[in-house]
């Protein structure tokens, strides 16, 4: 059996029941076939792969906290320190009643390749909880932050491991920690990342994702003949990364028609009305149907479609597996040309392969959404000085690191054959940097 057969099987068997773990690295060792049989011995002798899929450490602990009616609650807590091969650990906290420890360990996972990819010195990392911040009080999103850092403290630090935000998980929720961690510790460092402006944070962070996404995409559109003015594009999801995708699609030309929450989602002809939706979704938290209500040409549906709408490109920015088999199809029928994942994982390997086959240019998350983590590195790079850059700084470090990205990916692919395939070619980049320092640094 080849190498990275082997290793599958092995993830498989000591991972049970973590299917979005099983996923991300199915997908990782797909790609690497070909770096890896050229390599095969050596890699093989130092357990190179068995390394790589196996989290350095995994952190599981209790987190208690006091509702407003008094009663206590119980969370459980993660952070997955899965590689620091090439920097700290680096990668956000999700709270979300869905996860669990194979959700954290398959974003711990990609994380490390997203993060070589930016080519800053971060490795990856992933946590979270199962909390649920929605229709919590602010005094009850402060109770549960300051407890889970209470005991998260004790393993994190600006230059040990730096989480950031994710989904559940903004400024309000990173303010909370922050506060908790520096008075616990008595250090005004920088061991969060995505801060607010007072404290610490970087311009640019909070559009960073969204923007980034966007600045990728039409580097791909580009290089491809194309170009993102004047084309129509759906976007799922409706938090951070939806909206900062939406608003930087208008600024180049495009027409955004919509975007989606748990619950239902939106189509407006006229486009997105972004300053609307982030009333909506930044200020008052509310659902979507709010947004409808207060805009005559939007039409609200309960569930999923956003993939039924035509559209030239798709920006998924929501969760995982949220575009699948049918809706690549639907996609695929109604014209759309390109796919950028501005979320982690959105696409499913079945349809993943299905736009690949059908020609469409297909950009895989870690590389499409690294601007959100890069942001977060040139906010340590800012900690560490003391000083803070302009907003067009932190956008022009920003929009260069994208187009980087998507020339080493696409330049990987050529080298090893397979034009094109940004999937491939995105896990072959992120993975010989990460490679190269684990070999360097030894038995570790
Ligand atoms: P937010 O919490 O700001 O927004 C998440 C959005 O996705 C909301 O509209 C939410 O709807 C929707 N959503 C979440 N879970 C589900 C679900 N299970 N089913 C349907 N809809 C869902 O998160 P972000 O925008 O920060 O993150 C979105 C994606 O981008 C995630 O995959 C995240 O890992 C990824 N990402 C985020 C980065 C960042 O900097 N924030 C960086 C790189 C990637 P509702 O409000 O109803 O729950
Ligand atoms: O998935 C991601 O890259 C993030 N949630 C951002 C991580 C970070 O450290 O900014």
């Amino acid at each position: 059996m080849s190498y990275v057969d082997e290793v599958f099987d092995m993830v498989v068997a000591k991972n049970p029941a973590q299917p979005e773990f099983h996923q991300a690295v199915k997908e990782v060792l797909e790609s690497l076939r070909v770096v890896i049989e050229a390599n095969e011995e050596a890699y093989r002798k130092d357990a190179l792969l068995e390394r790589l899929v196996t989290p350095e450490r995994q952190l599981l602990f209790r987190v208690p906290w006091v509702d407003d009616e008094g009663q206590v609650q119980v969370n459980n807590g993660f952070r997955v320190q899965f590689n620091s091969a090439i920097g700290p650990y680096k990668g956000g906290l999700r709270l979300h009643p869905s996860v669990n420890l194979g959700i954290i360990k398959f974003l711990g996972f990609e994380q490390i390749f997203k993060n070589s990819l930016t080519g800053l010195p971060i490795g990856g990392g992933k946590g979270g909880s199962d909390f649920d911040p929605k229709g919590k009080s602010d005094r009850e999103v402060m109770a549960f932050c300051q407890s889970f850092i209470t005991e998260l403290y004790k393993y994190i630090g600006a230059d040990t491991d730096v989480p950031a935000g994710d989904i559940g998980t903004g400024a309000r929720e990173i303010g909370y920690m922050y506060g908790q961690y520096k008075r616990l510790t008595g250090l005004y460092e920088g061991v969060l990342t995505g801060k607010g402006l007072t404290f610490g944070g970087s311009l640019a962070r909070t559009e960073a994702t969204g923007y980034g996404l966007l600045y990728l995409t039409e580097e791909m559109l580009k290089c491809n003949g194309k170009d993102i003015q004047g084309k129509v594009v759906a976007v799922s999801g409706s938090g951070n990364v939806a909206i900062y995708a939406s608003q930087k699609a208008q600024q180049l030309g495009a027409k955004v028609v919509t975007v989606s929450d748990s619950t239902g989602w939106v189509y407006d002809p006229e486009g997105i009305d972004v300053e609307l939706l982030k009333e909506v979704k930044e200020v008052k938290r509310a659902r979507l149907t709010e947004y409808a209500a207060a805009r005559p040409s939007a039409q609200y549906h309960e569930g999923k479609g956003v993939w039924t709408v035509k559209c030239d490109v798709a920006l998924p920015c929501a969760t995982q597996n949220e575009l699948d088999l049918e809706d690549a199809k639907t996609l695929v029928a109604n014209g759309c040309f390109a796919v950028a994942e501005g979320a982690n994982m959105p696409t499913t390997l079945e349809a993943t392969e299905y736009l690949q086959k059908n020609g469409v240019l297909f950009c895989p998350g870690k590389a499409a959404n690294a601007g959100g983590v890069a942001t977060s590195a040139l906010e340590m790079s800012q900690n560490s000085e003391r000083l803070s850059w302009t907003f067009q700084e932190v956008d022009s470090k920003l929009k260069s690191i994208m187009v980087n990205i998507f020339h080493n990916l696409d330049d990987a692919a050529k080298k090893y054959g397979m034009e094109g395939n940004y999937v491939a070619g995105a896990n072959i980049a992120g993975f010989l940097k990460v490679a190269e320092a684990m070999t360097a640094q030894g038995v570790v």
